[in-house]
């Protein structure tokens, strides 16, 4: 019973009950209407309140639905219905009332919401538009500024705020159900009747308001076409009486159901939420993760440790002296005063946090207690093997211990302690307080649990944790490594870093390859190539340009210069003029003829590249499936998200155009450019990555 009927004297309540998260699936719809349909003929009920069971109002359409056949009755059919009723419909919201939960609630006659309820559309970051009457009934109800606000931004908004600008009636003190009864009593002794947002007139039309408004958008969101889409429904819908309004908003929102950006933005949706469902963590219970360590106060560290903090864990930091302790302290204490400044938290729960849940350090000792013990120190591997001799010493037993390393063997670290089925990598990404991506890296003796117990921190933390296999770079820096060397040969070949950073922003990342190597630091880039020279192949490309930089103390943004110059007056830097004379001089050094690449060309070899070592990412167990290589990509690497992730990507534009392009590439450089056997293996046998997607989620 997807919703049951109800009725306590002249009050009817409809109660919806679809877990986990009410969406309004075909039964949903179905049970509603259905109880809708007695409240009609229920002469007795004289007002109906909408509830729902469970953790949340409806959050949304039905998300699994999407790209089917719509099955009936849709959802602005039973909007329509229970706006038509003749008595009052109350909606009665607690938990996050989204998208087509929201625009139900909009075909109430009456709002209530509990004090923590959330209200939003979030369509857009769908690649929809509110298409069950939300871009016609908001802006009837609240007006256009707010409307818009809330319907391009897709941002969520509290209670207050929802009372604020109109969109709700009332604010429950106490329960929600008994508030909605009160009202319910209220609206039945004033004899009160319908108030449909069909009754309203349309929003007054501010040209001005909409031309900034779409300026704004285009800059904001290159590319994607739902917030605008979404704007022409609200302005057209502006001129028009409510049934009309709301036939365009429907033409739009199923032109926008059938774009790849929608297909692209569901897997997202979908696979940052299948990367958490483990077969090998079936019914595997996590260790107790209350008391977090972590070992190193640097920029990583101290964003770990505040990221904790403000998840409510308690940490313990700990530096190699009592003045390092501090400075991390300071640095800490500076990032919880951001989330302060951000309206993240209050103030006094940023001093509580400080008083009660952080302690740092200058000794191991500190860490006996720990639960789970992070180490972010100096990336090499004796100096990660050093930590975890020691940790081995005073970690209690059962504590997780785990690395923070980006690219080292965590095999060879784990081997350092007697107890190597407790050690695992987690590979945050800066700043990691912010940025929500976590690979867990299972090494070889990893135990279940200590995976389990990865997973549940990035879930404490608000992270997305993706499995990764123990190998250089894991998933996202393996990947990383191949597609930037793809962009390194093209520089060696003739093109400009300007040019690639240009035509791989213009394909939507949120920055090109070598504006990243200033913001991380050319340094970076230098000692990883360092490490790895003894591995090097004979026939391997060297980024001479990068290295030569790197020898001039042209660090990136750090330094002032990098590829780019960065100063007061362009702080995210400009071209530097000199740069092509560093690289023609290279190029002449090494005997390369200069030649010349369309944007177009670029492109195709980066994410020719990217691709390619995905499926040896996925060949080889380091993935788990290709929707894991996308969630990496989409929340580490800039990769667009209305495009997918590089396997979703690669799937629309054809897995057989990759292979041929590849196999065009390798007539100019056969030892880079070897088509992975899994990618030949999905074109000779007519499949893609969505299957080995589907055939493997649990
Ligand atoms: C729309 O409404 C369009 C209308 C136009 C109509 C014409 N559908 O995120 P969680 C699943 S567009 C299906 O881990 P939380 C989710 O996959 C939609 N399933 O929980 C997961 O399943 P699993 C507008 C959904 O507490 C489980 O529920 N709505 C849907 O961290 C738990 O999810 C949205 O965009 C759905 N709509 O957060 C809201 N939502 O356990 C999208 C969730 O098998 N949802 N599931 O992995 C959210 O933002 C969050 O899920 C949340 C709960 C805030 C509701």
């Amino acid at each position: 019973m997807t919703a049951t009927y109800a009725r306590d004297g002249a009050i009817a309540i409809i109660e919806i009950n679809n877990p986990p998260v009410n969406a309004a699936s075909a039964a949903l719809r179905a049970g509603l209407a259905d109880a809708i349909g007695r409240f009609a003929g229920d002469d007795l009920a004289r007002v109906a309140i909408l509830q729902c069971a469970g953790r949340t109002w409806i959050a949304g359409a039905d998300i699994s639905e999407f790209g089917k056949p719509p099955q009936p009755p849709l959802l602005p059919d039973v909007i329509a219905q229970i706006e038509a009723m003749p008595k009052p419909v109350i909606a009665a919201m607690h938990g996050t009332a989204l998208g087509g939960g929201l625009e139900v609630a909009l075909g109430a006659h009456y709002r209530i919401a509990a004090a923590g309820a959330e209200m939003g559309l979030p369509e857009v970051t769908l690649g929809i538009l509110p298409g069950a009457g939300g871009t016609q009934r908001l802006p009837r109800l609240v007006g256009l500024a707010p409307a818009v606000d809330l319907i391009t931004s897709a941002r969520r908004i509290g209670a207050e705020e929802a009372l604020k600008i109109g969109l709700i009636d009332r604010i429950a003190e106490g329960d929600l159900n008994e508030a909605a009864r009160e009202y319910a009593q209220s609206l039945v002794d004033a004899q009160a009747g319908p108030r449909p947002c069909a009754a309203m007139a349309p929003p007054q039309i501010d040209e001005d308001l909409v031309a900034g408004l779409r300026a704004r958008l285009a800059k904001r969101y290159p590319g994607q076409i739902a917030q605008l889409r979404a704007v022409d429904s609200v302005v057209e819908g502006g001129l028009l009486p409510l049934p009309e309004g709301l036939a365009q908003e429907r033409e739009k929102f199923t032109e926008l159901m059938d774009s790849p950006q929608r297909s692209a933005l569901i897997h997202a949706f979908l696979s940052e939420r299948a990367v958490a469902h483990l077969p090998e963590l079936e019914g595997v219970l996590p260790r107790d993760l209350t008391q977090l360590g972590v070992i190193g106060g640097g920029t990583m560290g101290a964003g770990i440790a505040a990221s904790a903090l403000l998840s409510g864990l308690a940490v313990t930091l700990t530096e190699r002296d009592r003045p390092a302790a501090d400075r991390a302290a300071g640095t800490v204490a500076g990032i919880l005063r951001g989330a302060v400044k951000r309206g993240k938290i209050t103030q006094s729960r940023c001093d509580a946090i400080l008083a009660e849940k952080f302690t740092s350090a200058d000794s191991y000792d500190a860490l006996t207690d720990a639960d789970l013990i992070i180490e972010a120190v100096f990336e090499k591997i004796e100096v990660k093997q050093q930590v975890f001799s020691a940790l081995d010493r005073v970690a209690k037993a059962g504590a997780v211990l785990a690395t923070n390393t980006s690219y080292l063997d965590v095999d060879r670290i784990a081997e350092m302690t007697s107890r190597p089925q407790d050690v695992i990598g987690l590979h945050f990404f800066s700043p990691a307080h912010v940025m929500r991506l976590l690979e867990v890296v299972a090494a070889g003796k990893t135990a279940p649990d200590v995976v389990a117990t990865g997973f549940l921190l990035a879930r404490r933390l608000g992270k997305i944790g993706v499995r990764a296999g123990n190998c250089d770079g894991f998933i996202g820096n393996r990947i990383l490594t191949h597609y930037r060397a793809a962009a390194d040969a093209m520089v060696l070949d003739g093109a400009s870093p300007y040019q690639i950073d240009r035509a791989v922003t213009a394909f939507g990342f949120a920055m090109g390859p070598y504006a990243v190597s200033d913001l991380a630091g050319l340094d970076i880039g230098y000692f990883t190539r360092q490490r790895r020279a003894p591995d090097r192949h004979s026939r391997d490309r060297i980024p001479v340009f990068a290295d030569r930089l790197y020898e001039l103390g042209r660090l990136g943004r750090k330094t002032g210069r990098g590829y780019y110059i960065h100063d007061e007056d362009s702080p995210g830097g400009r071209e530097d003029p000199e740069l092509a004379d560093l690289l023609t001089q290279v190029r002449g050094e090494l005997g390369l003829v200069e030649k010349s690449f369309t944007d177009d060309e670029i492109v195709a070899r980066y994410m020719a590249a990217m691709v390619n070592e995905g499926a040896r990412v996925v060949a080889d167990g380091t993935a788990l499936r290709p929707l894991d290589v996308d969630v990496v990509m989409l929340n580490g690497y800039g990769f667009p998200r209305w495009r997918g992730g590089p396997m979703h990507w690669a799937d629309q534009y054809g897995l057989a155009s990759i292979l041929k392009d590849i196999e065009g590439y390798s007539r100019e450089d056969d030892h880079f450019w070897q088509a992975a056997p899994l990618l030949r293996q999905l074109v000779e046998s007519g499949r893609d990555f969505a299957d080995l997607n589907r055939g493997k989620t649990a």
